[in-house]
């Protein structure tokens, strides 16, 4: 189950650029890019920094190598962005074997994101877009779509149309439920758009990450593992990593006996009474 953890940036980050931030005392966002590959998370980091700080390209292979997070300034906030690579797909157990890159994602993330940015292209929300959604609940736990925007990219093709008719019409089932499951929490962006045109798209979503941080009082999304990390912020890095790779690895053990438990029962012949 998700909780709400207390707004504040000032957790020490284990990894990468966010340990810098640890005297930071700033009011901070924490942003995860999530999403199937190639939706092009990498793409709307970028025009979100307004810089070129992830590594993006036309292909079906992940070109982000590892979970990484950049960093802006917006108004009075610090924020922050993690671009994740390939742990989304059906392929996670071979990319993810065992769990460290899912674990790497949870500390930089620590103690928790103001915001998952669920990618998908624009008119192109397909299975693989669905497997990945149902990584994201087994990652991080069903409640966290509360607390998640669904980022359309390749803006372009709506041509001057209006998103929220787009949503409002698509025939998409999949789709239509999951923007009721954010709470009709949904942006698009184009990435190729540079300058003021870029950080408008920019501010656009930003401002809604601000919304959402208010109607949850401040809260940041947090789970047990955020919480695990957040005891272990004086333990040494490795053994912090450790921890929290276990706690993941056994998460998603759990969601898979879950899984096919429930496959299970609904394959049995017949009632077991008769
Ligand atoms: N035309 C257009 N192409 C885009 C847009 N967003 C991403 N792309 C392209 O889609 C491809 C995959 O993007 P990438 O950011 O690497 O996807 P990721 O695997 O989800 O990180 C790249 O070639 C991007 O240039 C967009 O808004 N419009
Ligand atoms: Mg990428």
């Amino acid at each position: 189950m998700g909780q709400q953890g207390k707004m504040g940036g000032n957790e020490e980050h284990v990894h990468g650029s966010a340990e810098d931030t640890q005297s930071r005392q700033e009011p901070t966002l924490r942003l995860i890019l999530v999403g199937r590959t190639g939706a092009g998370k990498s793409a709307t980091g970028n025009s979100i920094l307004g810089k070129r700080r992830f590594l993006s390209r036309l292909g079906a292979t992940s070109v982000t190598r590892a979970c990484t997070t950049a960093s802006r300034r917006w108004d009075k906030w610090h924020v922050e962005v993690v671009d994740t690579l390939d742990i989304f797909s059906s392929e996670v157990p071979k990319t993810d074997p065992g769990c460290e890159e899912r674990g790497r994602c949870y500390l930089l993330s620590a103690p928790g994101p103001h915001t998952l940015l669920l990618v998908t292209q624009l008119g192109r929300f397909t299975a693989q877009d669905q497997q990945a959604v149902r990584q994201v609940r087994d990652m991080f736990g069903e409640d966290v779509l509360k607390w998640t925007v669904i980022v359309f990219t390749r803006k372009e093709d709506l041509a001057g149309g209006s998103l929220q008719d787009y949503v409002g019409s698509t025939e998409n089932r999949a789709l239509r439920k999951l923007v009721a499951k954010c709470g009709g929490q949904v942006c698009a962006f184009d990435n190729r758009a540079t300058g003021r045109e870029q950080e408008v798209q920019a501010e656009q979503l930003l401002g809604l990450v601000e919304g959402l941080v208010w109607e949850h009082e401040g809260a940041h999304y947090s789970n047990e593992l955020y919480e695990l990390a957040h005891l272990l912020r004086w333990a040494g890095r490795e053994k912090r990593l450790r921890r929290v790779v276990e706690g993941v690895a056994a998460r998603m053990r759990r969601r898979l006996w879950g899984a096919w438990l429930r496959a299970g029962l609904w394959a049995w012949p017949k009632p077991l009474w008769s």
